[in-house]
């Protein structure tokens, strides 16, 4: 956390850009990686002076600093929004400021015209990938599955589960629980702890929401005294490098990506609305996805 640049204040004639991000917190190595691009993209020599903030998973904690953010008349806002709901009031006052709002990753359920741009994923589809693979290799063999989903309330989560449970619709694959694990490693690693106690040997499949949660799980499974990827074969995305590895070693058995290297993108979106030109209100990073062999492949190419 930390990295505040408050140089000048935007005053003496500089045309430095004030740009307060309120990011989520640190759960994932997605969310470092995000960061780490927003940062680079934000810096100094791009023109920008950036005011960070993470807000610990804390939707409270997110709100106050962009109300924050509002308060020091920052040039322009950026959220990385924790939730999808809770957003109407601290938009409207952003907007009664005249202070434009760039949406990156996730979305809200606020309207649009309360924001000025949004660049992400396309959650639902990730979802629907890793459930096409689960139908793929596990309909018509009665398999059991588990499910550990990211942030409750989250849009990466809410719409992963759609694209999911779409994807599996109609098979004979028995969802047999489904449980947040908070997109972290510890979240990940309790829940399966608990599953694993009250369906042992009867799971076939892990849907981790995202790498961290299936890195977690590992461990859990691991102390059953069951091979990941084989005694329960598992599916998660973002394809961060810890994942990637896991999935090279056999560990997991497939990942849908989830691109973090939003940064640029969301830079550009923030120049051209100051700058009063017309932007898209929704862009679309594309993803794509990994077996076992492929990750074997592109792992020492990946950025991240
Ligand atoms: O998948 C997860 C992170 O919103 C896409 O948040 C993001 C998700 C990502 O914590 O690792």
């Amino acid at each position: 956390a930390g990295g505040a640049g408050t140089a000048g204040g935007g005053g003496g004639g500089d045309d430095v850009i004030t740009v307060g991000f309120a990011q989520t917190g640190s759960e994932s190595g997605w969310r470092a990686a995000n960061t780490e691009s927003m940062k680079e993209a934000f810096s100094e020599e791009n023109g920008f002076d950036l005011v960070f903030n993470a807000a610990d998973n804390k939707q409270e904690a997110q709100i106050a600093a962009v109300r924050n953010f509002i308060n020091q008349g920052v040039d322009a806002i950026v959220i990385a929004p924790i939730t999808v709901d809770g957003w109407d009031d601290v938009l409207t006052e952003a907007k009664d400021a005249g202070i434009p709002v760039i949406l990156e990753d996730r979305t809200v359920s606020a309207s649009d015209d309360l924001y000025a741009s949004w660049v992400g994923l396309d959650f639902e589809q990730e979802g629907k990938t890793a459930g096409e693979w689960v139908k793929e290799n596990f309909d018509g063999k009665g398999a059991n599955l588990v499910v550990l989903e990211g942030t409750t309330g989250s849009s990466a989560a809410l719409d992963r589960a759609t694209g999911f449970d779409a994807a599996i619709e109609g098979t004979d694959i028995t969802v047999m629980d489904s449980q947040t694990g908070d997109f972290t490693r510890d979240g990940g690693k309790k829940v399966m702890e608990g599953y694993l106690q009250k369906y042992g040997s009867d799971i076939d499949v892990l849907f981790a929401h995202n790498d961290d949660m299936g890195l977690g799980a590992l461990d859990a499974i691991k102390a059953a005294g069951l091979v990941p990827g084989q005694d329960i074969q598992i599916v998660t995305i973002d394809a961060v490098k810890d994942g990637m590895t896991a999935l090279a070693n056999g560990e997991f058995n497939f990942i849908v990506e989830c691109n973090p290297l939003l940064g640029e993108q969301a830079a550009e979106l923030v120049k051209k609305v100051l700058a009063g030109e017309e932007v898209e209100k929704a862009t679309i990073v594309e993803d794509q996805s990994f077996t076992q062999e492929q990750a074997k492949e592109v792992l020492d190419s990946r950025p991240y």
